[in-house]
């Protein structure tokens, strides 16, 4: 073992000789350094064990099912393709090695550098005990200090870098749907949208668009005017988004597959030829994402949907996920063919329906193709979980060469470090009161390694939503900067207008609610990216105590929010938890009324027709009108709303939102400054550089029911 020191807060340690996995950024500086836990190679593995008192609790792993608080379960760390996610499932699509440890004196981070699998048992097997499982002895440790544990969060995202940032846009409304499948189907998503008065700002197009399955390609029956459907409706604010998969059709004449053989860029089979595998396209060869050459071949690509005037793309099937290998398919046949004719036992049954029923994503399949890296040979189990990242560096660079703007970008697969590149959508969860659940969960997590740009998929993929389930869902979702409604062929439909009127109703007033909002979920991503602080924060993280501990369906958004989403149906409200006083903010539309909420417990009634959220003691945030598409929006009149019972300082960061200028810091910062003197008249200042605001509107409430109405020229 190796030691070395990254920052001041960040010592790791190096068993054997890991894979450069480009996650962890900086410079080492070796030295002596004491392992605090304990470690043991042994027979391929790494085992780390923790003793558990009664009171510690684990948080992060990113992407995964369980609470906020991890105890209690397993999870492992292996990109998965698992389209019915309940609750026994250990990994979903994302790799995500970064934890925090935290007992009633000490919190500490801890990322485990390593590409393969890695089995977690939080107190499961046995209660007090915490176990890791590295399949692999080659694996760097690092260990992560910091006074809190949102500390301990920015000292690690000092390490990984900072976060992909969407354009503005890429905070609008979107809808998606496996199935909708022509031009028309996509002209009528888009008008009715107008037609109802919905806001949205993008449109994503599934495997449908492409011509079987082929990435890059277009079907000239179904989308013969794609450049014009591109064109007319981005001319209205709204964006088409298409879909690219992992795996390549293997046909002769189809460039991307020719090119991909004469390139070498292939992976290959013990043999040395390119592995056959099968996805939607039927035979297919996955690029080598993890070669230098073939990224940029890849990402040279996505010119192609550049070129017709795309700006935002989303990777799936990443895992990489495999239908079948013409090995384990041709057992299959081989076994089906011998058992004709005979009399199966149960047994024999069993087994021959194994090998159809378990063909996909088979462990084998990914030691069957290898990559590459630094002239050594390694198999994909290896170094699975860099497959999709990687897939999504080609993607992210292709487009920032070929766009010199910015886009969107999501990716199903993920591994910390495409944090830089991407952001992702959770998957195909279900439309099931639980993953609503599960989505308030995990959304700290992901925000603790690094990844913002997130969301699910709202309304839920899989399954049939039901107008209660959708409202319920938006009610959190519009929080999320990923706001996307997408559901799966064969599904009922579920765009905001498919439930009737009323329903449609709150759906729109719930949308227009996220745009006069945007500015505030903007300004937060852009300072989460400048500080490495998170978004949505878990109660704990900020006030001590059980309650907040156990308040794991409510959660902290910026420095200014607490928001408590319905998950559950019938309700007509729910019980809180407040940690201390804040202000009931209902947003109905322009109609904002505010309300003073005592610390404690209390119920909260909550309607479907209503969006309600918590605001803050001595905090302030903005909103606007909204409109029917991001480039519609106009700051020219702010709003602050705020609980203020001595001072209050808010500041709004915002850019141009298509420019990678914030990168050198050019970002507009407003400071809205509000202050109550002994009598109780406010004093405000408002600096500013931004010249798109003209007015301020404060209405500022004290804690007792009272609230003053001021208006700022600026
Ligand atoms: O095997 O492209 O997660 O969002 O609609 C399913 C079809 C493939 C999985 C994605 C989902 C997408 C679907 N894809």
């Amino acid at each position: 073992m190796s030691a070395f020191k990254l920052t001041e807060h960040v010592t790791g340690y190096t068993f054997g000789e890991p894979v450069d996995t480009g996650i962890i950024l900086g410079e080492k500086t070796y030295g002596d350094h004491v392992l605090p836990v304990k470690v043991e190679v042994r027979d391929g593995h790494g085992i780390i064990s923790f003793a558990l008192t009664k009171y510690d609790r684990v948080f992060g792993l990113g992407p995964n099912l369980g609470g906020i608080n991890k105890r209690g379960r397993q999870y492992e760390s292996y990109c998965t393709d698992d389209p019915l996610h309940h609750e026994d499932k250990t990994t979903l699509y994302g790799a995500h090695n970064f934890f925090i440890l935290e007992d009633d004196d000490v919190a500490t981070g801890f990322f485990i550098d390593f590409p393969s699998r890695i089995r977690y048992d939080v107190g499961f097997t046995e209660m007090d005990a915490f176990g890791i499982d590295i399949h692999g002895e080659d694996f760097t440790l690092y260990i992560i200090e910091g006074d809190s544990l949102k500390d301990i969060v920015v000292n690690f995202h000092e390490i990984i870098g900072k976060p992909y940032m969407p354009p503005k846009w890429g905070l609008g409304f979107f809808q998606s749907r496996w199935g909708y499948e022509t031009e028309n189907d996509i002209r009528e998503v888009y008008e009715t949208f107008r037609k109802e008065d919905i806001p949205l700002d993008g449109i994503y197009l599934d495997l449908d668009y492409m011509e079987d399955f082929k990435d890059f390609s277009l079907s000239e029956d179904r989308f013969p005017n794609f450049e014009t459907l591109v064109r007319d409706l981005k001319a209205d604010g709204v964006r088409l988004i298409p879909i690219i998969d992992a795996g390549v059709k293997m046909e002769e004449g189809y460039d991307v597959y020719d090119e991909g053989i004469a390139g070498d860029h292939f992976v290959k089979d013990e043999s040395g030829k390119p592995y056959v595998a099968a996805v939607w396209p039927g035979k297919v060869h996955f690029p080598d994402f993890l070669k230098e050459s073939t990224r940029a071949w890849f990402g040279d690509k996505y010119r192609f949907l550049t070129d017709l005037g795309i700006e935002g793309v989303w990777n799936d099937m990443n895992e990489p996920a495999i239908f079948y290998d013409e090995t384990s398919l041709s057992e299959g046949i081989e076994a089906a063919i011998a058992a004709k004719g005979e009399n199966l036992g149960v047994m024999p049954f069993f087994s021959l329906r194994d090998k159809f029923q378990n063909i996909g994503n088979k462990d084998e399949y990914y030691r069957r193709f290898y990559h590459e890296i630094d002239g050594k040979r390694y198999t994909n189990e290896e170094v699975h979980n860099l497959y999709g990242f990687n897939m999504t560096v080609s993607a992210s660079e292709g487009l920032r060469k070929h766009l010199g703007k910015r886009h969107v970008l999501i990716s199903r697969a993920s591994s910390i470090g495409m944090h830089r590149y991407s952001g992702i959508w959770t998957g195909d969860n279900s439309s099931w009161w639980s993953h609503l659940d599960l989505n308030v969960k995990m959304l700290p997590a992901l925000n603790m390694s690094g990844f913002y740009y997130v969301g699910a998929d709202t309304g839920g993929f899989g399954g049939n939503a039901s107008g209660e389930l959708l409202t319920r869902w938006m009610q959190f979702s519009i929080f999320t900067p990923l706001l996307r409604n997408h559901s799966a062929i064969g599904c009922a439909f579920q765009e905001p207008y498919a439930f009737g009127e009323k329903v449609t109703d709150y759906n729109r007033q719930l949308i227009k609610a996220r745009y006069s909002i945007l500015p505030y979920l903007y300004s937060e991503m852009l300072k989460s990216h400048e500080d490495g602080s998170m978004m949505f924060t878990p109660l704990s993280f900020e006030f001590f105590g059980e309650e907040a501990l156990q308040a794991e369906d409510q959660l902290l958004l910026g420095e200014e929010l607490m928001i408590a989403p319905v998950v559950k149906s019938n309700a007509r409200g729910r019980y809180v938890y407040l940690p201390e006083d804040m202000v009931l903010v209902s947003f109905k539309e322009e109609d904002v009324k505010m309300w003073t909420a005592k610390a404690g417990v209390t119920y909260l009634p909550y309607g479907l027709d209503d969006l309600k959220f918590f605001l803050r003691r001595n905090r302030m945030m903005p909103y606007i009108a909204p409109g029917r598409s991001v480039k519609d929006l106009s700051m020219k009149s702010m709003n602050i709303i705020g609980y203020v019972e001595t001072e209050a300082v808010y500041t709004l960061y915002d850019d141009d939102g298509t420019s990678y200028g914030f990168e050198d810091g050019k970002v507009y910062k407003t400071e809205f400054h509000a202050r109550r003197e002994e009598d109780g008249e406010i004093q405000i200042r408002v600096t500013n550089d931004n010249p798109n605001i003209e007015k301020v509107i404060f209405t500022l409430m004290d804690g007792d029911e009272n609230s003053i109405t001021k208006e700022v020229q600026v």
